[in-house]
């Protein structure tokens, strides 16, 4: 394949699909560098001293790690002077972050996880970060939380990261899901796969099996008929996988198909999942659609859910259409 930079698909993609206004390529292009970044202080490891924890919780009352706090940061500082954002938010910081009064400010909002799968870096295991693109309100004056509410229909970007044996941005603008890979060189993103598809039948599917006996009624008959393989009423064997970074699962669901599933928990009916709707279920739920997959909380689609707020959280069902529509239809049942 010819050697297709990200910018070069930026340019190229607004001029035929005119989906990528110039202030969402500075946006997508500033996100990539921080990546780089991230991507570069991940790969030090023991010899950067950022493994291990900061001393201090975040909002999800979870101790961040070193790496978790100087990632937020670089995407913080990378994003604030382009005057392409009114705000950001994060999974780190509790309340939005507008962008300060010194700065121009744009009609784009960033949401991510700066970080995700922290319980994973220090064992050198891929992590990730995970963005999510949306407009700002007509004529918002100040940012408020309330602005950032938007169903996860209303992205105009969605992206994610992998920092593993390679280090790779996926992206979609609503035209189709794209990776590149960061050619460590020359420092640039590579296209290397284009409009990726995610098969709509699948033999492998994902999630923390230790939670079993707090999962609710659908999703134990869903996942036994999947364990009893060829001899049960599913005909067919089944192999499983669980990473414990969101982001490497649905890179491997992307590439080879798959079912990822963080369901709600008896334990904790106010807490429906582990899994945060703004910038983890939403972003990725966009991709997956846009790759043919499909996402749920159990109930509706995932991009539909109006937000109420910034953290909550959702269960999690995406991935291969067939197998994310068949456990659905369970929780409908
Ligand atoms: P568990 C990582 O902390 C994360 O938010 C997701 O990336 C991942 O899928 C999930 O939590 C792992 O959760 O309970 O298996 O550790």
């Amino acid at each position: 394949m010819k050697r297709v930079s990200l910018t070069q698909y930026l340019v190229e993609e607004q001029r035929l699909n005119n989906s990528i206004p110039a202030e969402l390529r500075l946006l997508i292009e500033v996100v990539a560098r921080a990546c780089k970044t991230i991507s570069h202080a991940v790969g030090k490891g023991a010899l950067g001293e950022v493994l291990g924890t900061a001393g201090s919780e975040n909002i999800q009352g979870e101790v961040q790690k070193k790496l978790d706090i100087l990632s937020n940061e670089i995407l913080l500082e990378a994003n604030e002077w382009g005057g392409h954002l009114a705000a950001m938010a994060s999974e780190e910081m509790e309340s939005i972050h507008p962008i300060p009064n010194r700065y121009p400010k744009g009609e784009y909002m960033l949401l991510f996880d700066p970080l995700d799968g922290s319980s994973n870096i220090d064992v050198n295991v891929s992590i990730g970060t995970i963005f999510s693109v949306l407009k700002a309100p007509e004529g918002m004056a100040e940012p408020t939380e309330q602005d950032f509410m938007q169903a996860g229909n209303k992205q105009v970007a969605a992206g994610y990261a992998v920092y593993g044996p390679q280090t790779v941005l996926v992206l979609t603008t609503g035209n189709g899901v794209n990776c590149f890979t960061l050619d460590r060189e020359m420092g640039s993103w590579v296209l290397t796969q284009q409009n990726m598809q995610i098969p709509v039948d699948t033999k492998e599917y994902a999630i923390n099996a230790s939670n079993a006996r707090h999962w609710l009624p659908p999703v134990t008959r869903y996942v036994n008929e999947l364990q009893a393989g060829v001899t049960g009423s599913r005909g067919k064997d089944f192999n499983m996988r669980w990473i414990a970074s969101m982001v490497a699962d649905v890179h491997r669901i992307l590439n080879r198909g798959g079912v990822f599933m963080y369901p709600a928990d008896a334990r904790e009916p106010d807490k429906p999942g582990k899994l945060r709707l703004m910038y983890e279920a939403n972003p990725m739920s966009f991709i997956v659609e846009q790759a043919g997959g499909a996402s749920t909380d159990g109930k509706q689609r995932m991009l539909d859910i109006q937000p109420e707020k910034l953290h909550q959280r959702v269960p999690v069902f995406l991935g291969s259409k067939n197998e994310v529509e068949l456990v659905t239809r369970y929780h409908q049942e």
